[in-house]
């Protein structure tokens, strides 16, 4: 496993020279930011952004994301000009030593919380999503926390009605088609594809949402069953729903060397379905870290790992979910973690 942390590029407040202080930690994870989805990366910027990452002792090998312009998720438009144009980022980021690229394919909200500013017992901030206030929220009307706003609100009134239009099954035949198009290219590349599943994964807003569960991903790696079409495995976003158990997924798809990318943070789940991201540490929240670092490491898992979003402590200000200081101790549980089981579990 290669240890990575989030890295928003030159604009980060978060320099890579604290990043490089973390104990164990071999590389960012990052992207070109400010480009739009759709248009091809220029390659100058690519080289320049991988020279000032190794000038301070780290790599950049992983990519998050390349987003994928709604033209393609909707199979509209300029679809095909853009799955192009994808094609094209993915074979420079190759040349560039990029190994992994991570993205999703989500109907226009990325990940969606009701309150980025949460105050929680201890006094630190966390992410969270209550149910309750989710389903009282105009999505057209609301920059959501966390929603990149790119669009105005009457886009996405009709960008809403056109995926609900399409529905689950036109969101799966756009998939299919995008894979079967970028798969063949990423694997002559050696870029292996990290989808990010849906986050919370469920649909919102009566939007469809895929990938989300044991079932649909199993459908998904089928989709072109090639080990270069693979996941990121991030434990917030299936854990947040209690229908799926991240242990036997780490060791399922781990074991099929489908795994390429792994976030690791930890959700505590509430009774009515709403839940609070939490500190790593597996008794604060939900989920059981120990555990699904064990299947990683009897699966033999070689990819990288980031922790995931943090809290806010410290007096600590900045982008929410993305501090240094909670993700560096997530990092450093994570690291203790497999040193543990390197010294103490015979695969
Ligand atoms: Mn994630």
């Amino acid at each position: 496993m290669k240890m990575t942390f989030r890295w928003f590029g030159k604009e980060d407040t978060i320099g890579l020279e604290k990043i490089r202080q973390i104990p164990g930690m071999s590389g960012v994870v990052t992207a070109l930011y400010s480009k739009p989805a759709g248009e091809v990366w220029d390659e100058n910027e690519i080289a320049e952004l991988k020279q000032y990452v190794e000038a301070s002792g780290l790599t950049m090998e992983v990519i998050e994301s390349v987003p994928v312009h709604e033209d393609i998720k909707l199979g509209t438009g300029q679809c095909e000009r853009y799955i192009e144009n994808y094609k094209e980022i993915i074979r420079r980021l190759a040349k560039y030593g990029v190994k992994c690229i991570c993205y999703n394919f989500m109907p226009i909200f990325d990940w969606t919380r009701s309150d980025i500013h949460h105050r929680l017992a201890d006094g630190s901030e966390a992410l969270v999503y209550y149910q309750k206030e989710i389903a009282q929220m105009d999505p057209t009307k609301l920059s959501l926390p966390g929603w990149d706003a790119s669009y105005q609100p009457e886009e996405v009134a009709g960008l809403i009605a056109q995926y609900q239009a399409l529905g689950e099954e036109g969101l799966w035949h756009n998939l299919e088609h995008f894979l079967k198009e970028i798969i063949p290219v990423a694997h002559a590349c050696d870029v292996k594809m990290a989808i990010h599943p849906d986050d919370p994964c469920w649909p919102i807003f009566g939007i469809p949402r895929i990938i989300t569960n044991q079932k649909n991903i199993d459908r998904f790696l089928k989709l072109v069953d090639d080990p270069y079409n693979g996941l990121t495995l991030c434990t917030g976003s299936l854990g947040c729903s209690k229908e799926n158990d991240c242990v036997a997924m780490a060791k399922r798809y781990a074991s099929m060397g489908r795994v390429h990318f792994v976030h690791l943070r930890n959700v505590l789940l509430l009774a009515d379905g709403s839940f609070e991201e939490s500190a790593h540490l597996s008794a604060c929240g939900s989920l059981d870290m120990v555990a699904i670092l064990k299947e990683l490491y009897k699966a033999k898992f070689k990819g990288y790992i980031r922790p995931d979003h943090g809290r806010m402590i410290w007096n600590e200000e900045g982008k929410p979910g993305y501090g240094l200081y909670d993700r560096a101790l997530g990092a450093a549980y994570i690291t203790g973690i497999w040193e543990t089981l390197t010294k103490m579990v015979h695969r």
